[in-house]
């Protein structure tokens, strides 16, 4: 019995990569080297300082930890830049509808995304009442592929791991989704995601009838 939805947010419900590649972008440039829209790939669903990390390997340099924190806050304030600017029209096609459709049939619905900027942008887009729990980059220790953000989103709902499916983009999170014991929904293409349960281009193939399915 399907009790609960679990949401991860960029590349679920609304498309932030894109901000989050210009601030990359501009780091990058700053540092000296090209930043592409395919190494941009390798930071989805990953968390800030992991994305910092990443962007260096490919520059080829390495800093000291409090050099590589200070890059990651100016990165941020820039990506915060766009961010703070989003309006509810950014919202990706069938999410709104689909989460309406699902409060309707009594789902409760929760977030699960590695981003520390999760409640800013669930505010811009008027979508933080919708939502029974939020857990998010600022609650958890362990990054996806580890269950983490999606237990806790869990216990924070009152129901078990068999109870709920996660909506993800990245494999790391089908992955995370798996490890919980949770059904998955893949937002994206079977090439990526085939572990998942199920695999959709958006949230706009959704329906509680196609969710009920699942069990
Ligand atoms: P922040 P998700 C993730 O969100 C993004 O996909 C990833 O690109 C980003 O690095 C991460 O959040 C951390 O974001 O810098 O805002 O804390 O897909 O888990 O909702
Ligand atoms: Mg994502």
């Amino acid at each position: 019995m399907i009790k609960a939805c679990l949401f991860d947010l960029d590349g679920v419900i609304v498309d932030t990569a894109r901000y989050h590649f210009i601030a990359w972008k501009a780091l990058a440039e700053e540092l000296g080297f090209e930043f592409t829209e395919k190494d941009n790939e390798r930071l989805k669903g990953v968390s800030r300082m992991r994305s910092m990390d990443i962007l260096l390997e490919i520059g080829g340099i390495d800093f000291p930890r409090e050099k590589k924190e200070e890059l990651a806050t100016r990165k941020n304030e820039h990506y915060r830049s766009f961010i703070t600017k989003m309006e509810p029209n950014e919202i990706l096609p069938g999410s709104t509808e689909f989460i309406k459709e699902l409060k309707k049939h009594n789902i409760k619905i929760a977030l699960g995304s590695a981003s520390k900027n999760a409640m800013t942008i669930l505010d811009r887009l008027q979508l933080t009442d919708w939502f029974d729990a939020v857990i998010d980059g600022t609650k958890v220790s362990k990054a996806k592929p580890d269950p983490e953000v999606f237990l806790k989103g869990a216990e924070a709902l009152g129901v078990s791991p068999n109870e709920c499916v996660v909506f993800e983009d990245a494999e790391a999170g089908v992955e995370a989704a798996l490890a919980g014991g949770m059904k998955c929904v893949g937002i994206g293409t079977p090439e990526i995601l085939g572990n998942a349960h199920l695999v959709v281009s958006g949230l706009h193939e959704m329906s509680f009838e196609k969710l009920s399915r699942l069990q």
